[in-house]
């Protein structure tokens, strides 16, 4: 064997090695899955240190699922935010839903399973079951524990989610006053491959910034109307572009609803609604961008949106998705 030869297999015994259990940085998916209205985006956000899922007290408000990429020096944690898994809904919006929720558990290095302090439903018993049949470790996330001033009247609970669920841990926090998030990242990292970084540590999610702003205006409408007329819209961008003369993002969006009632409501007396989530989601853009702003709402009917398929995907709501 010539030395050339020997230098090789040597060279590749080193890189191979460095791809795996010596490669000292890590890299992979944390899915947070639950039932809808535990905190799951709330809790995303919490650990980027930054917005970027929409969150409200109405349940379903996330409807897409979306990456939210923490990378350090040391690692590249990448949380998978998803619709909350839902029983009943016979529209294809909820179709949807609950199909990106389940993609989510396909190709994770671990499961963060979050449910809601003192209160187990159907529905976590149907997360549960679909988690025991699969071979992701699962670490529960019992959220919003500042709602118990004593800590021991959760004793009964805990026990029922620890004959329910097939888990490797549960954590006890509190989105709200970021208690527990350190052993949440603690726990999380257990579970990570080594190897290098999947996305370029610039990135802060999958999703693009024309994504985003429409989000930012569904959580307004979502925060701002009622209860029925939020399920029934959407937003859809139109313009979206930088004015390098005037300095400043041109923003066209129109709101979607499915009825000609639902239109007054969300106008609101005189405008004064519109106006308001306008007001509020500017303020958000102008975060997101990081520059000046300028926004034009408009409202529209589109029967149906939510339950066809067509007009779903033309609007974003697509399992491949590319925005
Ligand atoms: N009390 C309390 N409320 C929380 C906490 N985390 C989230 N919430 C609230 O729970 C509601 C649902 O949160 P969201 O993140 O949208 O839930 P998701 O549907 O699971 O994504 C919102 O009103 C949040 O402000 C928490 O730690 N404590
Ligand atoms: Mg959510």
């Amino acid at each position: 064997m010539s030395d050339n030869e020997l230098s090789l297999e040597k060279i590749l015994a080193g890189s191979d090695a460095d791809n795996n259990q010596n490669n000292a940085y890590q890299a992979g998916f944390a899915a947070v899955i639950g039932r809808p209205n535990v905190g799951k985006s709330t809790i995303m956000n919490e650990m980027l240190g930054q917005k970027l899922s929409i969150t409200s007290h109405k349940p379903q408000t996330t409807r897409h699922r979306i990456h939210g990429i923490y990378t350090t020096a040391e690692h590249q944690i990448i949380y998978v935010d998803t619709p909350g898994m839902h029983l009943g809904g016979e529209k294809s919006i909820n179709d949807y839903m609950n199909r990106t929720a389940n993609s989510a558990f396909a190709d994770v290095d671990v499961i963060l399973f979050v449910v809601e302090a003192g209160k187990w439903t159907k529905e976590d018993d149907a997360v549960a079951k679909k988690l025991a049949c699969i071979d992701v470790p699962v670490v529960v996330l019992m959220n919003k524990i500042d709602n118990y001033k004593n800590k021991e009247d959760l004793f009964p609970f805990l026990q029922k989610v620890g004959e329910r669920v097939k888990m490797d841990t549960l954590i006890p926090i509190s989105a709200y006053k970021k208690s527990g998030l350190d052993l949440i990242k603690k726990e999380v990292l257990k579970y990570l491959p080594h190897q290098d970084k999947i996305f370029p540590e610039e990135y802060v999610t999958d999703r693009s910034q024309r994504f985003l702003a429409a989000e930012i205006i569904r959580e307004k409408l979502m925060r701002t109307l009622g209860e029925e007329v939020p399920y029934g819209s959407t937003v859809e961008i139109e313009q979206f572009k930088y004015d390098e003369e005037e300095e400043r993002w041109l923003i066209n969006a129109l709101i979607l609803v499915e009825r000609k009632g639902q239109k007054q409501i969300v106008i609101g007396k005189k405008g004064e609604l519109i106006k308001q989530m306008g007001i509020q989601a500017r303020k958000d853009l102008i975060t997101l961008l990081d520059g000046r702003v300028h926004l034009e709402l408009w409202v529209k009917i589109k029967e149906n949106w939510s339950d066809n398929a067509r007009a779903l995907a033309s609007l974003g709501y697509d399992d491949n998705y590319s925005s």
